[in-house]
């Protein structure tokens, strides 16, 4: 049997969080390991798995609802800015689409996630705009 939801069980109220943001599409409520103090993750209450499966109508109010928690974190929290990340399959660990807004302040000690960076070599940045644009068509 497939392991229960816990942002579903979020969404319908059996689990417990706090809730910053409910409207009828979505849930903001904050990570119970935040990053720093008052990290949001915002949800679908629909079950859906990641960011390529939101529907389409669901697009302009999931990006609304995140802009609305991005300010709130400046307006009510104080922070300067925010992170706004979304991990799609790898390094998800909980396979129901959340995006995640972290307040940010200069000076946080937040160092980009630690992502290693690239160099291309000659020729190569070109070759995969290519790709890319072929595949976006
Ligand atoms: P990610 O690694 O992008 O899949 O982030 C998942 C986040 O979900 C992680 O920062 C911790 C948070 N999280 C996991 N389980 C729970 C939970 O039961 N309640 C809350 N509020 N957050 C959770």
């Amino acid at each position: 049997m497939a392991k229960p939801c816990v942002f579903c069980a979020i969404v319908t109220g059996e689990a417990e969080a706090h809730v910053v943001l409910d409207e009828p599409a979505f849930l903001g409520f904050l990570d119970v390991r935040p990053v720093f103090k008052g990290h949001v993750l915002l949800v679908p209450r629909t079950h859906l798995g990641t960011l390529p499966d939101l529907p389409a109508e669901h697009r302009d109010g999931f990006l609304a609802a995140a802009q609305r928690i991005a300010t709130a974190v400046k307006d009510g929290l104080g922070a300067q800015g925010s992170f706004v990340a979304i991990n799609n399959t790898v390094s998800q660990s909980v396979p129901h689409l959340h995006l995640h807004v972290v307040p940010r302040t200069k000076g946080d000690g937040l160092r980009g996630f630690f992502w290693p960076r690239t160099t291309y070599a000659d020729g190569e940045a070109a070759s995969y705009a290519e790709r890319l644009r072929e595949a976006l068509g």
